[in-house]
């Protein structure tokens, strides 16, 4: 039984999402992201971030890693190309490029204290925003050549990760859903029942891809 620690919409979704593909049993616990962390969440995770997974008692963070955790615990699942098969490669390279070339400088567009400001202002945004819009453009060009999805033909749960960041985009000035083949992969991926099912058993609605409706 897993516990998930997480907050709607939060660096959490992927990983809920993955949760649901692999079919394992969980348990969700709503971390409030407005007021500060208890100390017994602190104990848990020191960074004070969500999502943090607790499995067998311990306590793990990083939802990239979080990530590669549950393709290697599930294989049945298929969420991820096994190790020493094709594809395996790409996939890890694109896990932890998503959450350096997104992850980074996404918490610096909603967190203007990890560069030591109260609030963003124009200078501070534009750089941050012409990193992530680099970062979409890179992407897209290599789903025009080899999508629909991150691996060619073959969804992995790398792109339920791109599509959380994508996510977070939508109030941008320039959403990621702009680029063609981006929006179709994020049209897939939220088609995915278990990305679904993360998303109404979160509440979003934010998004235009959300959906209310859960899958069985
Ligand atoms: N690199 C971390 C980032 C986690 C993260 O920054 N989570 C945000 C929500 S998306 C958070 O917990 N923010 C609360 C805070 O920093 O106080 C991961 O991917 O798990």
């Amino acid at each position: 039984m897993y516990k998930l620690f997480y907050s709607p919409g939060a660096a959490s979704l992927a990983v809920h999402a993955a949760i649901h593909e692999s079919g394992a049993a969980h348990e969700l616990v709503n971390v409030d992201l407005n007021v500060p962390r208890t100390d017994d969440y602190l104990r848990l995770n020191p960074q004070g971030t969500v999502p943090t997974l607790v499995i067998d008692g311990l306590a793990h963070r990083e939802s990239a890693a979080l990530l590669i955790l549950l393709a290697e615990r599930h294989p049945e699942a298929n969420l991820a190309p096994a190790p020493g098969t094709p594809g395996r490669a790409e996939w890890l390279q694109w896990t932890v490029a998503l959450a350096t070339s997104l992850g980074g400088p996404f918490r610096l567009w909603f967190y203007p204290r990890d560069l030591g400001l109260e609030a963003h202002d124009e200078n501070s945004r534009a750089p941050v925003r012409r990193t992530l819009e680099a970062g979409f453009e890179r992407i897209a060009s290599h789903l025009q050549a080899h999508g629909p999805y991150l691996l060619g033909e073959r969804f992995s749960i790398a792109d339920y990760q791109l599509c959380m960041y994508m996510r977070w985009s939508r109030a941008m000035p320039k959403p990621a859903t702009e680029w063609p083949e981006l929006d179709r992969l994020a049209r897939l991926v939220s088609a995915r029942p278990a990305w679904r099912n993360a998303v109404a058993m979160e509440g979003l609605r934010g998004w235009h891809l959300d959906s209310a409706e859960p899958v069985q």
